[in-house]
């Protein structure tokens, strides 16, 4: 550790270094320092007290995917969907990039704790930064302490590319055009250089968490995913737990702290974004969240679709990249119909002229699990929680039906890889367009797809039979002709979860199709809803599915030879059926 940051200091000549402890002295400190350089604009302390506004750089507003490397001995051990450069030369490459980066600023060394601080499955990381917005966010995002500073780590070296000149002014969001999100599975080593947006900049999440993790949990027997966890409870108090994976900014913090639309069904919330699954003693799945805090999306959160979160940010949050109010609060798209009289800030700093957007479609807010109004009281288990389901979703205008239950493990580990999603504002490219994203994991899978695959249908034989969770596909988001959504969503997911709780108890009837199984007409007793838009939402057409399969095909042959045989025959299967 200690030559870990010493070796740092000297080689990205930083004015001074600082180690980070986490308490709420150094909090208060690192945001009096961010107001003082203008990266932070204190909010109404009587409206959101402990928070704050940042404006990012422009051109510095999400995950940049076309940047993000893993570099493995072997090219072909990244896969083909991941950006691949040889080690050597990019350890070479990045060292001289780095090479006095940090002049001028102070290096922040942060050394965290992923997971439960007593659990087996925690891991710890040290964080090397030269931006205050990020040690002010990893100390929200994650457990920082001294405590895990003698400990066995994942290093993280994150600078912002800017160095200072003696007298040099510095900008409010310094950051670099050129940008690298580098990681060695190998060696699990993290460097990323240029941006300070998200995960780009926060190591600890899609680097460590997701990325590398992966990796670990490969070659450690458990598994590393994009994923919410969530507690539904049925009127009786039952309790059981569900992991979720959407892709970015398709639903997982909304479903995570959802409240139910549903009397006596209560939802509490473990993790809104990643989980960490083992196989428990008793051949059980569990899982951890290995995050403390929440990074979510701000345009679409209101009291209407997401109260508890709207709760749980009016205090302590960062809010990045949405609108400033006139009475010093934050305003994005969809929190208010009608947005707030008086002069509005946009989130680039000038004045709204209420024809663009006021807030960034990536503008996010940083908040602290504890925050949480619907924390789950098994949220920090070392154990973890038991999962008995496990729901893949994404954002399909067409095609996709809203609930589909998979015959059994190997058919839902096909569910997972054949995933497909619009891409939203989360990373940097065209949004709306159709792309595959196996398990949610496609910007976030440290090795090769393929491998991965085979991963998910091994975990399945290490789980007791018993045990076995569920498997579920969902789309939230199927739309009618006339382009609204059929489906009306947030609180109303509920009953897709109480369908599934009630499956997973198996006394509940289900419909056979050709891919998959859907709820009976009685899921939706109570719900203002169409027979038309009923039938629209489950339709399952011929056409479109034999598409689909030949589009899976394709899709799998791109993985040889890496593509698991169970795979394969679940396309003859589903070939047959169809
Ligand atoms: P990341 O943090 O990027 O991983 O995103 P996420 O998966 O947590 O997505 P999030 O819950 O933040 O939702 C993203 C966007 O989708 C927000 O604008 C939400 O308002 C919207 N959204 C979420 N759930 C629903 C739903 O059930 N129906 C509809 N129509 N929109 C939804
Ligand atoms: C995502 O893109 O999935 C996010 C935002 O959660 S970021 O942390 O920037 O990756
Ligand atoms: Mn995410």
């Amino acid at each position: 550790m200690r030559e870990f940051i010493q070796d740092s200091a000297r080689h990205f000549l930083p004015s001074d270094v600082y180690i980070c402890n986490g308490s709420s002295e150094e909090q208060k400190e690192l945001a009096d320092l961010l107001v003082q350089n203008g990266t932070f604009i204190a909010l109404n302390q009587d409206k959101r007290p402990g928070s704050f506004l940042a404006r990012s750089d422009p051109d510095d507003v999400a995950r940049i995917e076309k940047r993000t490397f893993i570099c493995s001995n072997k090219q072909e051990d990244a896969g083909p969907s991941n950006n691949c450069k040889d080690p050597v030369e990019m350890k070479a490459h990045l060292k001289s990039l780095f090479h006095g980066c940090m002049k001028g600023r102070r290096m922040y060394v942060i050394p965290f704790c992923m997971g439960p601080k007593d659990s087996q499955a925690a891991k710890i990381g040290i964080q090397i930064t030269d931006s205050p917005y990020v040690a002010y966010s990893m100390t929200i995002m994650t457990k920082v302490s001294h405590e895990f500073l003698d400990k066995p780590f994942i290093p993280c070296i994150h600078s912002v590319g800017r160095p200072l000149e003696a007298g040099e002014k510095d900008s409010p969001w310094p950051c670099n055009k050129e940008k690298w999100i580098v990681h060695f599975p190998e060696t699990r080593e993290i460097w990323s250089y240029g941006s300070g947006y998200g995960g780009n900049a926060l190591l600890g999440k899609k680097c460590l968490a997701l990325r590398i993790a992966s990796v670990l949990g490969r070659d450690e027997g458990w598994m590393a995913e994009h994923m919410l966890i969530l507690a539904l409870s049925n009127p009786q108090g039952v309790k059981r737990y569900v992991a979720a994976a959407f892709p970015s900014a398709c639903g997982k913090t909304n479903l995570a702290l959802v409240k139910s639309c549903l009397s006596g069904w209560k939802v509490e919330c473990v993790g809104d974004d990643i989980a960490w699954l083992h196989v428990g003693e008793d051949g059980a799945l569990y899982a951890i969240n290995p995050e403390n805090g929440f990074f979510g999306v701000a345009p679409g959160t209101s009291d209407g679709s997401n109260p508890n979160a709207m709760e749980m940010i009016k205090k302590n949050t960062i809010f990045t990249n949405v609108a400033l109010t006139e009475d010093g609060d934050v305003w994005w798209e969809g929190m208010t119909k009608e947005p707030p009289s008086g002069t509005i800030i946009d989130w680039k700093g000038n004045i709204w002229d209420r024809k663009e957007l006021a807030a960034h479609p990536n503008s996010r807010f940083t908040v602290a699990v504890k925050q949480c109004p619907i924390l789950d009281s098994h949220y920090d288990d070392p154990k973890g929680v038991r999962i008995d389901a496990i729901i893949f979703g994404g954002r399909r205008a067409f095609d996709v039906p809203l609930v589909l239950e998979a015959d059994n493990w190997t058919h839902g580990v096909f569910f997972g890889a054949n995933l497909s999603s619009e891409k939203t504002a989360a990373a940097e490219g065209s949004v709306g367009d159709i792309r595959r994203d196996p398990f949610a994991m496609l910007p976030f899978c440290g090795y090769h797809m393929g491998d991965y695959f085979q991963h998910w249908l091994d975990m399945g034989k290490k789980i007791h039979p018993n045990y076995l969770p569920k498997i579920y596909q969902v789309n939230w988001f199927r739309k009618s002709k006339d382009g609204g959504y059929l489906w009306p969503g947030f609180s109303e997911n509920v009953r897709i979860l109480r369908w599934i709780f009630e499956r997973i108890g198996s006394d509940c009837k289900a419909i056979s199709t050709p891919i998959g199984k859907i709820p009976e007409i009685s899921a939706f007793e109570g719900l203002e809803i169409s027979k038309e838009a009923l039938d629209e939402l489950f339709f399952v057409g011929h056409a479109a599915e034999k598409k689909n399969l030949l589009d899976a095909k394709k899709y799998f042959s791109t993985l040889e030879p890496r593509t698991p045989m169970e795979l394969k025959q679940e396309l003859d299967r589903l070939e047959k059926n169809l």
